[in-house]
């Protein structure tokens, strides 16, 4: 078939009234973005003579994602999420805020409102019976290497069957989640358990997606991290434990070769009772630099919806973006 209607006049007329292109009211950006991607759309349907039948089943596949809240699990596996990253490194190339250490994605599975400890924070409720015991420390650092005593470090990871809490209800409240505020050296400890990689459900829409492309959805050990404070750039990342299988092939494409981390057993009887921990543990040690900034919108996270983020901040991020 070879139909091809995609530059007629009738076609092109459609896009532009589809996008409200005729109508004083709406918002200028949302207009030609929806122009943009429904004529790339529309060109693609022509191009690869897309049939009703793959077209209702990519509406169907789009409401079951949506009705099960995977779009936020699917952004990733798509790409998405790291060329965001890969564009926000380019732009602070530019304005040559360079060093520190490397951003990775947040990922969907953040909950606001952990409890808040300083220096140091145990994780987990010690429910886990498969939980290895994890000793998780480092330092921060300017980029000149001076520690940043007082940074809040929020950490969130998942459990030994690579659940999250909140978004797993076997799981107590916050568990496996904390913010560590830096103590005088810079310096923050957690006593947690070593993760599990995680897995998209089996048939879920996103593995449906994954499946079709001929790849899967796993993720390697990780252990995601919020770092900021004053006078210094926000930074989102995460390390990935070294040696797990999927390691350097995240379904997420979320690791970097700077945030891959070991996990050293310590068997040590010293080292455990200074600890004042009760068998052999790993340690896990990732020490984290930040770049300098005056620029107070640099120094958060940005705006995204996220479970229990202040609801005030939401509201008023409505209203921002209608004003646009
Ligand atoms: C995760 O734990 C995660 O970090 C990402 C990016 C996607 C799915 C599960
Ligand atoms: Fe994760």
């Amino acid at each position: 078939m070879t139909v091809k209607i995609f530059d007629t006049p009738d076609v092109q007329d459609f896009l532009k009234t589809i996008a409200g292109f005729d109508q004083a009211g709406g918002n200028e950006r949302a207009k030609q973005i929806m122009h943009r991607l429904l004529s790339d759309l529309f060109k693609l349907i022509d191009d690869f003579d897309v049939t009703p039948e793959e077209y209702w089943s990519a509406v169907s596949l789009l409401n079951a994602l949506g009705g099960q809240t995977q779009f936020g699990l699917l952004s990733p596996g798509l790409g998405f999420d790291h060329f965001l990253d890969m564009r926000q490194d380019a732009i602070d190339a530019e304005a040559k805020r360079t060093g520190g250490t490397p951003r990775t994605i947040e990922g969907p599975l953040y909950v606001a409102g952990a409890p808040e400890a300083e220096g140091f924070a145990r994780m987990d409720d010690g429910q886990d019976p498969d939980g290895e015991t994890m000793w998780l420390t480092g330092q921060v650092r300017d980029v000149d290497g001076t520690p940043v005593a007082g940074a809040k470090v929020e950490i969130w990871h998942a459990n030994s069957r690579g659940g999250y809490s909140f978004f797993d209800p076997t799981q107590s409240e916050y568990n496996l989640r904390r913010t560590i505020v830096t103590d005088a050296d810079g310096r923050y400890t957690a006593r947690s358990i070593i993760p599990s990689g995680y897995g998209v459900p089996e048939g879920a829409p996103t593995d449906v997606v994954l499946k079709s492309l001929g790849r899967h959805g796993e993720r390697p050990a990780h252990i995601h991290y919020f770092i900021s404070a004053p006078g210094h750039q926000h930074l989102t990342t995460q390390i990935n434990l070294a040696g797990d299988p999927y390691t350097w092939d995240d379904f997420a494409f979320a690791t970097r070769e700077e945030l891959v981390v070991p996990a050293n057993r310590i068997e040590d009887q010293g080292e455990i009772a200074r600890r004042e921990l009760d068998g052999p543990f790993a340690e896990v040690v990732f020490d984290i630099e930040l770049a300098r900034t005056d620029k107070p919108e640099l120094q958060t996270r940005h705006a995204r919806p996220r479970a229990k983020e202040d609801e005030q901040d939401a509201s008023s991020q409505l209203a921002a973006t209608a004003r646009v």
